[in-house]
């Protein structure tokens, strides 16, 4: 290659490449974030409970993790720390270092792979995983964040390459202790509005388990006086659910019943208020058959052609249909079909 040749391939191959290289953005892989396994938790006094710190979105190949979490020692007391079965190391030789405290309320923890004995080969990991699990104590009612420092001296992750720090940011966490941890509650009651004497509706009853522990809660729900269903239900901390059954009018005579339903106390219960809820709309128990009148969709207390027709007008409606009227499905199985208009004029002429 001659100088002049040299010198055009320099500036136009080598140059362009050059300030291209340049000119492109450095790809950022700081998306890795240390944080932990829930954004708040709720410990009662008294209890045990644990906080687990989790790695996201870790781009690079890690070999040796470290971390320091600080928190308020007279709300929450540390009582040990572990790598959880499932760890983000799990299945791999490793060694852990610590823990190590400053002060009660702040715990230094780290963990390293080591080489495989027989290959000599030292594995690492990337991706999203558990790193260690606090247990704490809930030892007073109040509040403390759970702060991962992020100084290269207590918080660090290692790449398995030159062993390079790995940059990430971190997600800090909260703990409420209190006391209020038994309460259970029921929140909403629905059934069909109105009811042919003999026939079924269904009643759906929201209950809810407001405190951390599981629960059995003992429910009774009544129309009027009458007991119509009692259950147990088992109930997860913090969560809520619905129930439902088939109540069947056989017993009941004309007329209004007010639905309600109840939730016995449980262990250590102190807020009852919640324990009861009522129907807002209450049940008509009334001639089957007898679902309209001059004013559509609403009962006379008679069973005549007006009914009818209106069953007519709502033939094979189901839930789905955006003209759906529970009431209207006198035989409560889904769906506005012949045999309730046969069960309308079977009672033709009927009154209460
Ligand atoms: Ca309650
Ligand atoms: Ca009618
Ligand atoms: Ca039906």
């Amino acid at each position: 290659m001659n100088k002049r040749v040299f010198g055009a391939f320099f500036t136009l191959i080598v140059v362009p490449l050059f300030l291209c290289y340049h000119a492109m953005p450095v790809f950022s892989e700081d998306t890795t974030v240390m944080t932990f396994e829930r954004s708040s938790y709720l410990a009662a006094t008294g209890t045990m409970f644990n906080v687990t710190v989790v790695l996201k979105d870790l781009s690079k190949q890690m070999v040796t993790w470290q971390l320091a979490l600080s928190f308020d020692s007279n709300v929450i007391e540390y009582r040990n720390v572990s790598l959880p079965s499932d760890n983000i190391f799990a299945g791999k030789d490793v060694l852990t270092g610590g823990p190590a405290f400053d002060d009660p309320g702040y715990v230094v923890f780290g963990a390293t792979l080591l080489p495989n004995e027989t290959t000599g080969v030292r594995p690492s990991v990337n991706g999203s995983g558990k790193l260690c699990t606090f247990e704490f104590f809930a030892g007073n009612t109040g509040n403390t964040n759970l702060t991962l420092a992020n100084q290269p001296v207590d918080t660090f992750l290692i790449e398995n390459v030159d062993e390079r720090d790995i940059p990430f940011t971190v997600l800090n966490g909260s703990v409420h202790v209190d006391t209020f941890l038994a309460d259970v509650a029921v929140s909403n009651l629905f059934s069909k509005s109105l009811l042919g004497q003999n026939y079924n509706s269904n009643v759906t009853v929201s209950i809810e388990n407001q405190g951390l522990n599981t629960e059995t809660l003992n429910m009774t729900v009544y129309a009027n006086l009458t007991l119509i269903n009692q259950t147990n239900i088992v109930l997860g901390g913090q969560s809520a659910s619905s129930y439902v059954f088939n109540w069947n009018s056989t017993e009941f005579s004309f007329g209004n019943c007010t639905l309600w339903a109840y939730v016995a106390p449980v262990t250590n219960e102190t807020d009852l208020a919640d324990n009861n809820c009522t129907s807002t709309i209450p049940v008509h128990v009334g001639v089957p058959g007898d679902v309209s009148s001059a004013a559509p969709g609403v009962y006379d207390q008679v069973c005549n052609m007006k009914d009818v027709a209106y069953l007519i007008i709502l033939f094979n409606t189901r839930p789905s249909s955006g003209n759906w009227n529970s009431n209207a499905d006198v035989d409560n199985n889904g769906v506005v079909s012949m045999i309730d208009i046969a069960i309308s004029i079977l009672n033709f002429n009927k009154h209460e």
